[in-house]
């Protein structure tokens, strides 16, 4: 099996950290160009043109961080990051869609709409052009605002994001914290529960080891 990344890319750290927790090694490809693009062979090769994607021996391929991770917890239960009993389930899977869609796509939409490599590249797995919407970098920001709000209220009755145990939540939380950070985005003043916990997640091997190293421009972070 092959896992196709970028090392930039928030979402293939989502899998690269858990990879590194659980202590499995895949094989991993870096498909992106020096005009941060998906190469032609991996866009070819696969419809949804977006990274990360497992590709099983059988030529099966798994998109989606989450699904991926799906894969991986089905095959190795230990340790668990997906939770155990129905409410810890529930309870990391409502918390790590947070993180995502008020987290990952507010950064996202800065981002994406503020660089100039991404002129006409407004969404990602999009062939045909999508322009960028300047609005959308300033309802980022608010949208990056308010998820910091709301993880600090989570934190500060909770070790972990979705409680006592690490788990996905604080995959793509750490993720989408350490994005902001490229953007040169630190976590506000009024959020000191989530500096709490970054400051103590930092201790993890996964979340050191699976840092990238280059910004999209290719310079060294
Ligand atoms: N919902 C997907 C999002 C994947 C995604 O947005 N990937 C970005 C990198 S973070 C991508 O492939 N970008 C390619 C491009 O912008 O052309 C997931 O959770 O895995």
């Amino acid at each position: 099996m092959k896992l196709y990344e970028w090392d930039f890319a928030p979402n293939c750290r989502r899998v690269r950290m858990y990879l590194f927790e659980k202590g499995i090694e895949v094989e991993r490809e870096e498909c992106i160009t020096p005009d941060i693009i998906l190469s032609d062979d991996f866009r070819k090769n696969y419809k949804h043109e977006m990274v990360p994607m497992l590709e099983l021996d059988d030529g099966t391929q798994l998109g989606e961080a989450l699904g991926i991770w799906h894969y991986f917890e089905a095959l190795y239960p230990e340790p668990p990051l997906m939770g155990l009993t129905p409410v810890e389930k529930a309870l990391i899977s409502a918390w790590e869609r947070r993180a995502y869609d008020e987290g990952m796509v507010g950064h996202a939409e800065i981002f994406r709409n503020a660089h100039p490599n991404f002129i006409d590249r407004g969404l990602p797995g999009h062939s045909e052009p999508i322009p960028q919407i300047p609005a959308l970098i300033d309802r980022g920001k608010i949208r990056v605002e308010r998820f910091h709000q709301k993880f600090n209220g989570q934190l500060a009755n909770n070790k972990f994001i979705a409680g006592d145990n690490f788990s996905i939540a604080d995959i793509t939380t750490i993720c989408v914290v350490d994005f902001g950070h490229a953007l040169e985005m630190q976590i506000p003043d009024s959020a000191p529960h989530v500096k709490r916990w970054y400051d103590e997640v930092q201790d993890r091997e996964s979340v050191q080891r699976s840092k990238p190293v280059h910004m999209p421009d290719g310079s060294s972070m």
